[in-house]
């Protein structure tokens, strides 16, 4: 059961109802439409949208999305009510995602339900929704599902699962969960349902990636994402580090999975779209993602990537950097930048430029020209002369 999630998962990619909650997402109808195509291209298997009772312009597209014939399955992620489900209805997607608050916080402090009207409501929208629509897939999630009681929530998903779903949607709505909960919850939930299971994990404190793989160990069988994870505060787990993270535990899938050097341009254009740069540490597509230091990290990256490397660059369209111009470089990654310049250096001579170059950034901080002009310095036999003028 648990090496069968890990083999079968399936991101529900919500950029485009999670990520439309970023502050600065504003997204226009012609954003959407290439924000659709461009994950329906990276091959994630669902797309969520917002939710139609949002705004006019939200019920228009959905029905746009919903028609472009995407392989990807058209969702759309609705409050548990008659009136929000028929409006998701009226769009023509492929499925309906529900959700409902089960913590006590969101029964005082929003919804104003108690836990027997929680699921009286939850029984009367999905017998409604399973008469309108038998083919449709319909999901039912519980908001801050990690702050609820969990009698509570097995409560209303054993309700729900007579009723009959397609998939429980457990929410870490704001981000309080570790990978030991989740397992717990979800494990738990796996032994009483045989429906799908989706994690929501939202990222305050660090755990979002964690706890979405977590979730599929534990028998989880769908993971919700969005690009560079925008959303509410802080957001959930992002696509290409979600990614990452499945890719180190099996390339091949992965690889036949999604195409993966669509991540780049994927991040490029939401970050331009919501007003944010990639962040210099960012998964895969980050500036120093694949950027080596060290002199002892160079030697080995050098003679055999894996070394330092869990993820190898090609595969996502990138390109592995050795930086050498600093105090921590060595003679095996100044030896190869000669190489790359056609120098005809011998090793002592390698290792006296290193010894300079060393040396010289103790003083002042250097960059590859310089490298380059001191190499080419040593192989006129001018090792002497001073650098710069
Ligand atoms: C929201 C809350 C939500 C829902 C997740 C879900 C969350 O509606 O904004 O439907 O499972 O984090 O709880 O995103
Ligand atoms: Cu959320």
């Amino acid at each position: 059961m648990e090496r069968m999630s890990l083999e079968s998962f399936n991101i529900i990619e919500s950029t485009l109802r999670e990520g439309e909650q970023f502050v600065g997402a504003n997204f226009t109808t012609d954003d959407k439409l290439r924000i659709a195509d461009a994950l329906d291209e990276f091959g994630v298997e669902y797309i969520e949208l917002t939710s139609p009772a949002a705004s006019p312009q939200s019920l228009d597209d959905a029905k746009k999305i919903a028609q472009r014939g995407l392989k990807a399955k058209v969702l759309t992620h609705v409050r548990c009510h008659i009136d929000d489900a028929k409006l998701a209805l009226d769009t023509g997607v492929q499925g309906i995602d529900l959700v409902i608050g089960t913590s006590s916080y969101l029964r005082e402090f929003s919804h104003g339900l108690a836990m027997q009207q929680v699921i009286e409501r939850a029984v009367e929208v999905l017998t409604w929704l399973r008469a309108q629509a038998p083919n449709l897939e319909i999901r039912f999630s519980t908001e801050d599902s990690f702050r609820s009681e969990e009698a509570d929530l097995f409560r209303v998903y054993l309700a729900v699962d007579r009723v009959g779903v397609d998939r429980f949607g457990i929410a870490d709505t704001v981000g309080i969960a570790t990978p030991m909960r989740v397992h717990q919850l979800v494990s738990g939930l796996r032994r009483l349902v045989k429906a799908g299971i989706e994690f929501h994990g939202h990222n305050d404190s660090g755990c979002a990636i964690a706890n979405a793989v977590t979730a599929l160990e534990a028998g989880a069988t769908h993971i919700d994402t969005s690009v560079l994870g925008i959303g509410e505060r802080n957001g959930i787990a992002p696509l290409g580090g979600f990614i990452a993270r499945m890719y180190a535990i099996n390339p091949a899938l992965v690889k036949k999975k999604y195409r993966l050097k669509k991540l780049r341009k994927l991040d490029e254009m939401i970050a331009n779209m919501v007003g944010v740069g990639i962040p210099f540490n960012n998964y895969i597509t980050g500036v120093t993602a694949f950027t080596h230091k060290a002199g002892i990290h160079a030697k080995a990256i050098l003679n055999q990537p894996e070394t330092y490397e869990i993820l190898n660059p090609k595969d996502f369209g990138m390109t592995r950097y050795i930086s050498i111009a600093h105090k921590l470089t060595g003679w095996n990654a100044i030896k190869d930048r000669s190489e790359q310049l056609g120098l005809p250096l011998s090793d002592d001579q390698i290792k006296e430029v290193t010894a300079h170059i060393k040396a010289l950034a103790d003083e002042k901080k250097l960059d590859l020209n310089d490298v380059d002009e001191l190499l080419y310095r040593w192989a006129d036999g001018a090792s002497n002369e001073p650098i710069g003028k």
